[in-house]
């Protein structure tokens, strides 16, 4: 059995950032990654129309100062093969694939308290020794796949976009579905439309989705970021999302603070901008009713402005007593005006649901029936906490992660679990993870990770473990966060888990900011690593 200081799990952007810190460290390491090649999220995504909701420029990593300067993105918002470009060009450049295994998927991780070391087992048959088992596998990387009868009959092609095929899928000719309109259904329709002899967009639930211009980004503009690089990055990784909007009005106003003329030029503003910067418009968006009523309903009469067909117009309305930002905001390229267009049907089917997928087709309740060529599953993720059950993690005296968290997760700082000791989650659940701008989530999480394995080598201990007490008190932190944001009013969404039917509903991300939140683990850092225990003696094995 082959033996490492640590395994890692995935080789994404958090995968290969955390190898290349644990090489500087002196340590050594293998990736375990279930693809044939780095990238994660940009590797699996390959749907049509699959585009990065952070602008490029703030979107890359904050850890390779020469590759700012270097690396030229094309456009605004990068599609899904330049980033994936980018991920690939980061392998090469740090040489990253020699500790990296493909093709492989961990399904099995078991601590030995004798050896204080994890045996982590993948389904090609092999097994491997570390003694830090550390996950970068992702918060949106396990598909869910509806439940719907006679899915498996359909005889047509059938993709979840988050396994899309890496060989060219054709669409032009035929007659598609895509199931799901969240920001992957809108912009696997939208770029679908373009194609299909006709396209069916199965909607369960309006969202509000904000039109994003993605010009090419100019010699000047790129110029002027890497002047300002070395700074922005750090400005990055102390702010609330790690990416910024230089429309609008400054974060900190409320919208109390204008009359309505103002805050109707300013909301079209920021709607003309291109940006998703509507969703920021005021300070106080997310935390008060009647503001975001105000930027909710401009969203509506956009909607119905742009969609000729009005019953048409009020479906893609998202319902009264929702408002924008309780769910990630959607940005688009477009996608309202597809249903302008006479190869393209809004199916609602909360009002008609499907009955059954037959081999041929969608069946609704009214007796409809589309027949198709092409169906396309576009309907998220068990997230955050699906990558992590997923590999079937036993900690200390056999406790199960499935068993611990049957009633939902349970974390210190979302990195660490009481009773997996020298297990760490980045992204995992209760931390920023993907509500800022992914990147700086884990560079905050491989950073901190580092650090305090420096601490270990410090002072000479073999084991980290947390407490049920410190969980309960960060339970009790990030639930604080939570309760002052209009979320709470959006019950259905990935943030609780609640769109996974039987998942137990929790706050599977942290609501404070990612700036604050790393306020919060330096403070615990540099407070003796409160909260953590560790363990001095030097393992018998
Ligand atoms: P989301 O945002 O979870 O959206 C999933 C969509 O699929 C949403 O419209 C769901 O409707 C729909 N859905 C899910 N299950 C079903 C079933 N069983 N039947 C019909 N419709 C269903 O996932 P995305 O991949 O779009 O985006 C995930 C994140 O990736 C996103 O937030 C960004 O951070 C990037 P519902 O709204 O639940 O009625």
């Amino acid at each position: 059995m082959q033996r490492f200081d640590a395994i890692v799990v995935g080789a994404g952007f958090a995968g290969m950032h955390m190898l290349v810190k644990l090489r500087e460290m002196g340590l050594s390491a293998l990736v375990i990654e279930r693809g044939s090649d780095v990238g994660g999220t940009w590797y699996w995504n390959r749907y049509p129309g699959a585009r990065c909701d952070v602008p490029s420029m703030d979107y890359s990593v904050p850890w390779d100062d020469e590759l700012d300067q270097e690396w030229n993105w094309t456009e605004r918002y990068a599609a899904q093969p330049e980033i994936l470009t980018y991920a690939l060009h980061l392998a090469d450049r740090h040489d990253l694939r020699r500790d990296i295994k493909f093709n492989a998927s961990v399904n099995k991780a078991d601590w030995n308290e004798d050896s204080k070391t994890w045996t982590v087992g993948t389904d090609t048959g092999d097994t491997y020794e570390a003694r830090f088992f550390i996950s970068g596998a992702g918060a949106l990387s396990e598909p869910n796949l509806p439940d719907i009868p006679g899915i498996k009959s359909f005889k047509g092609e059938l993709y979840h976009t988050g396994r899309w095929p890496r060989d060219k899928v054709a669409l032009k000719g035929k007659r598609i579905a895509v199931l799901g309109t969240g920001s992957t259904g809108v912009q696997a329709s939208t770029a679908i439309a373009k194609e299909a002899e006709h396209l069916y967009v199965l909607q369960r639930t309006a969202q509000y989705s904000l039109p994003c211009l993605t010009p090419p980004l100019s010699d000047e503009e790129i110029a002027k970021r890497k002047a300002i690089y070395p700074a922005h990055r750090e400005w990055q990784r102390n702010s609330f999302a790690a990416t910024w909007s230089d429309v609008g009005t400054p974060f900190a106003m409320t919208a109390a603070e204008h009359t309505p003329e103002q805050r109707l030029a300013n909301m079209e503003k920021c709607w003309a901008s291109g940006t998703a910067a509507l969703v920021g418009v005021y300070a106080d968006v997310s935390t008060n009713a009647e503001t975001a009523q105000e930027v909710s309903d401009f969203v509506r009469n956009k909607i119905r402005q742009t969609v000729k067909d009005p019953v048409t117009a009020e479906r893609l309305c998202p319902k009264q007593g929702t408002y924008i930002g309780t769910r990630r905001i959607i940005i688009d390229t477009g996608y309202y005006q597809i249903f302008n267009q006479p190869n393209v049907t809004l199916v609602d089917i909360t009002e008609d649901p499907i009955v059954e997928i037959t081999d041929t087709g969608v069946k609704l309740k009214s007796g409809t029936f589309h027949e198709l060529d092409m169906l396309v599953v576009a309907t998220g993720y068990d997230a955050v906490t699906g990558p992590l059950l997923s590999m079937n993690i036993t900690g200390k005296d056999g406790l199960e992660l499935r068993e611990a968290w049957k009633d939902g997760p349970h974390t210190y700082m979302g990195l660490a679990v009481a009773g997996f000791p020298n297990l760490f989650t980045i992204t995992g659940p209760s931390s920023p993870g993907v509500l800022a701008n992914v990147i700086f989530s884990i560079d905050q999480h491989v950073q901190w990770i580092a650090g305090v394995l420096e601490h270990m080598r410090k002072i000479d201990a073999v084991e980290i473990d947390t407490t049920e007490a410190a969980q309960n008190e960060w339970a009790m932190h990030a639930a604080e966060t939570y309760s002052r944001a209009l979320r709470i009013h959006d019950d259905q969404n990935w943030y609780l888990g609640t769109n996974i039917p039987g998942k137990p509903r929790s706050v599977l991300v942290y609501q404070g900011g990612l700036g604050f939140y790393k306020t919060k683990c330096d403070e615990i850092a540099a407070d003796n690593y409160r909260g953590f225990v560790f363990e001095r003696e030097k393992a018998a094995a």
